[in-house]
């Protein structure tokens, strides 16, 4: 089939479809996709080692055999000769919907059995400060984001919800697995219709729908913290927190509310203080406390907040708001972390788990934090902080990725070319010519989600979806299992690896597990035949019932949290214990390191892209209609922009000390005036590989961003800030090549 044969439709029973799945037509035949087995020329004649060629040298088309032969061998000389500790696996990425094919799991299963294991990574991109920091202050990270406050408790019973960072529907269009009806727009609607006040503070007017009749407060991107200590503040000088709440549910009050009223610092946390540094007004800061006290109220903390340096610190004093308002564990109230990032947040659980490939037990026990990948490779040896622990970086010989795009997700992309550079060898499986396989020394074409037998499922969306394939795989594509099937025999291991089963026989095997657990419940799930025939299975899904919070609320003895206090931790020894000087014992302003200078006067947003999932499909229809003049689309305000003599339609180039890229722009008053804001996903395309920084020509942000941790607790991504220089580009305009397959 061609993709101009191929009709994407959403389910029918959505009531807000999502544009993105319109990137699948021209994708499925595109050029950009990987046809064969490839093998960068410097790797094939020299063979492994560190070489900066890699990003500008040729490949060599290889027959399969060949290509498994030299891996096979490479994977062995590494696992034999150095250790399974020199093979890095992390592999982190999105790669797509189902459950079987899901390519992490595959490369883990896979390294597990045929090597012995990996240096692994840990946290995510996406919530790299949260998921350290919620457990020592919260408890359970999956139970905040996944079993809390839910869009109907929202739809039903909130007052007034204070959003930082936003609920942007064009981030509830895409869940991890798969979503089947987008409930967001509505639930928001039917909220306003109520009388529930949405207040969006966010440097971006689009980060709440019209549907939610928002209130914006602009406020400096990376001043969060300061905004909602002076909230904090307002209420305690003004007597309107909930003293009750602070002394039955949480821990460490005093300590931090003698911080607050700046007992400790000479400086109270007051709207005065906070104003300069927020750009919002000092009475408005006062009048929006006010409002908050003593209603049904929601604090949402995005994690883009999070994505920035001292990231920890909004998401911790997002809690304390939450807690000082009282509202913790009460049907719409609380504290909503994330909501609104991804479809599965705000909604039931399933009440049966969902079919879940074995990944194995890994034999390495080394692991990093996920966004500290050039570290480990430009610094193998040195010790770094994380969690309260001093660890070493290993000294990392192969690279193997599967279902991730390191030159989407990571920052600072001329360092990480330096650090891909220094490694023996890197396979990469892609179903498309990314930067990342542009960089591999094997690239292995895989099968896109189109060209395979699946199951669709999500643990927070009732539908569980058979997926059949619609095309037979492009070129010599394979499935990354059948890959890993190969590659497992010539190590021996086939068996361990497939445990005899084909791809069908797996399908059925996963299900089975969805099916015991639907027994159990005394439901009964149709055979597997009849499964695999039909439209899709609902399953049950647990109530929505506050999930651990409300019960902590109902009970806080019977029901501590899973913290060291069993409380809400305002001050946590722990942390204190750990004496960070950039994450300290309670939620602390520790100054922005985002404040505009001469040379670099805008602070760059780079969000999620609304045309697409990350980098994904970026050749794809939805996506290039996007772009102007082919470019990825920065948005700016227009006084900004007249100042600078930039229109709209114009070529912009965004650059600082680490890189520059071009991008085209729109103008919009929706925007904070000092911001300009460029989507993650444009795929990154040097206009000369040879240079150490070249210019990006088609709009990929992260060769501005910073590549530095959030803080010494968390070592999270710091991807969504930075500051740059904006100008109109003059001169020849440089051809985008990025979706050109390589020589
Ligand atoms: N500047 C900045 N950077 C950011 C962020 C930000 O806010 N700002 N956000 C961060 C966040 S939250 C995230 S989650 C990351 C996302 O980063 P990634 O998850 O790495 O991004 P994707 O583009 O989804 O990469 C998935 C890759 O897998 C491939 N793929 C798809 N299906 C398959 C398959 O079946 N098999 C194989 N082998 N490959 C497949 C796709 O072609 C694609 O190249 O980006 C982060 N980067
Ligand atoms: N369409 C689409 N949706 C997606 C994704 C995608 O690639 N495409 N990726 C998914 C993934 S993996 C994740 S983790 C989530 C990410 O969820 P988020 O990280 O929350 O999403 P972003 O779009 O990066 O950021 C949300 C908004 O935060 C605002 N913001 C940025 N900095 C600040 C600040 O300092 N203060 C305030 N108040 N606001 C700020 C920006 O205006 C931005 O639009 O999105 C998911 N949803
Ligand atoms: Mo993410």
């Amino acid at each position: 089939m061609s993709g101009d044969q191929l009709e994407v439709r959403p389910h029918p029973d959505d009531p807000d479809p999502n544009g993105i799945i319109q990137n699948f037509p021209a994708a499925l035949r595109h050029r950009a996709r990987v046809a064969q087995p490839m093998v960068r020329k410097g790797w094939l004649e020299n063979g492994p080692g560190a070489d900066d060629r890699r990003g500008r040298d040729e490949f060599v088309p290889v027959a399969w055999e060949k290509a498994l032969d030299l891996l096979g061998k490479e994977l062995m000389r590494v696992r034999d000769g150095v250790g399974p500790g020199a093979i890095f696996g992390g592999s982190y990425g999105w790669s797509s919907a189902g459950r079987f094919h899901h390519a992490q799991s595959q490369i883990h299963r896979f390294l597990n059995v045929a090597c012995g294991g990996y240096v692994r990574s840990v946290t995510s991109y996406s919530s790299g400060s949260s998921q350290v920091l919620i457990p020592h202050i919260i408890g359970d990270h999956e139970g905040l984001t996944k079993r809390n406050v839910s869009w109907e408790q929202i739809a039903e019973h909130t007052e007034i919800v204070v959003a930082f960072g936003g609920m942007a529907l064009k981030n509830s269009m895409v869940a991890g697995g798969s979503v089947s009806r987008h409930v967001e727009r509505s639930a928001m609607k039917r909220a306003a219709e109520r009388g529930c006040n949405f207040v969006l503070v966010s440097p971006l007017l689009s980060d709440l729908p019209e549907e939610a009749n928002a209130e914006w407060v602009s406020c400096v991107p990376g001043s969060d913290t300061a905004l909602m200590l002076a909230i904090v503040h307002t209420l305690v000088v003004e007597g309107k927190h909930d003293r009750a709440f602070l002394e039955r549910y949480t821990s460490g009050w005093p300590i931090f509310e003698r911080y607050l009223l700046g007992i400790t610092d000479g400086q109270p946390k007051d709207a005065a203080w906070a104003a300069p540094l927020t750009g919002v007004r000092a009475d408005k800061i006062i009048v929006l406390a006010r409002r908050l006290a003593g209603k049904r109220a929601l604090i949402v903390v995005s994690h883009s907040l999070q994505r920035a340096e001292h990231g920890e610190q909004p998401v911790w004093i997002g809690m304390v708001l939450a807690a000082a308002l009282g509202q913790i564990g009460l049907p719409g109230g609380g504290y909503g972390y994330a909501l609104g990032a991804i479809a599965y947040y705000g909604r039931r659980y399933n009440a049966v788990p969902i079919p879940t490939l074995s990944q194995g037990r890994n034999g390495v026990s080394d692991f990093i934090p996920v966004a500290r990948i050039a570290d480990m490779l430009l610094e193998p040896g040195e010790t770094y902080r994380f969690n309260g622990e001093t660890r070493t970086y290993p000294d990392i010989k192969l690279v193997y990725w599967a279902g991730g795009n390191p030159f989407h997700h990571h920052q600072d992309l001329n360092r990480l070319r330096k650090a891909f550079a220094r490694v023996d060898t890197l396979v990469v499986h892609e179903l498309a010519w990314t930067a990342t396989a542009r960089h591999a020394d094997i690239v292995l074409p895989c099968t896109m989600t189109l060209e395979r037998e699946d199951i669709g499922a999500n643990s927070n969306d009732p539908l569980l979806v058979p997926m059949h394939p619609v095309a037979p795989p492009y070129g010599e594509a394979r499935d990354d299992y059948e890959i890993f099937a190969d590659l497992a025999e010539y190590l021996g291991v086939r068996e361990a690896f497939t445990q005899g089963r084909s791809v069908r026989q797996w399908l059925e095997h996963l299900y089975e597990q969805t099916r015991a657990g639907l027994s159990e419940q005394g439901v009964s799930a149709p055979s597997f035949g009849a499964f695999w025939a039909g439209e899709g299975l609902l399953l049950p899904q647990q109530p929505d019932d506050g999930g651990y919070l409300r019960a902590f609320r109902n009970d806080p003895e019977a029901h501590p949290l899973p913290t060291p206090s069993g409380r809400l931790e305002i001050y946590s020894q722990t942390i204190a214990s750990f004496g960070e000087a950039d994450c300290p014992g309670h939620p602390t302003w520790l100054g922005s390191v985002y404040v505009p200078t001469k040379d670099t006067p805008f602070v760059l947003i780079s969000n999620q892209p609304k045309t697409r999932l990350h980098s994904q499909l970026d050749f794809g229809g939805h996506s290039i209609a996007f772009k102007h003049r082919g470019r990825e689309v920065a948005t700016m305000h227009p006084e900004d922009a007249a100042a600078r003599g930039i229109c709209e339609g114009n070529i912009i180039k965004l650059s600082n000390e680490r890189g520059a890229c071009l991008a085209g722009v729109m103008l919009s008053v929706g925007v904070r005036r000092g911001v300009i804001q460029l989507a993650t996903g444009a795929w990154y395309d040097p206009a000369d590989p040879n240079e150490e920084k070249p210019l990006c020509v088609h709009g990929n942000p992260n060769v501005l961003t910073r590549d530095i941790g959030t803080s010494r607790l968390a070592q999270g991504c710091t991807g969504q800030l930075t500051t740059v220089q904006v100008e109109r580009f003059e001169g020849n305009l440089p051809v985008i090549r990025a979706f050109d397959p390589p020589v």
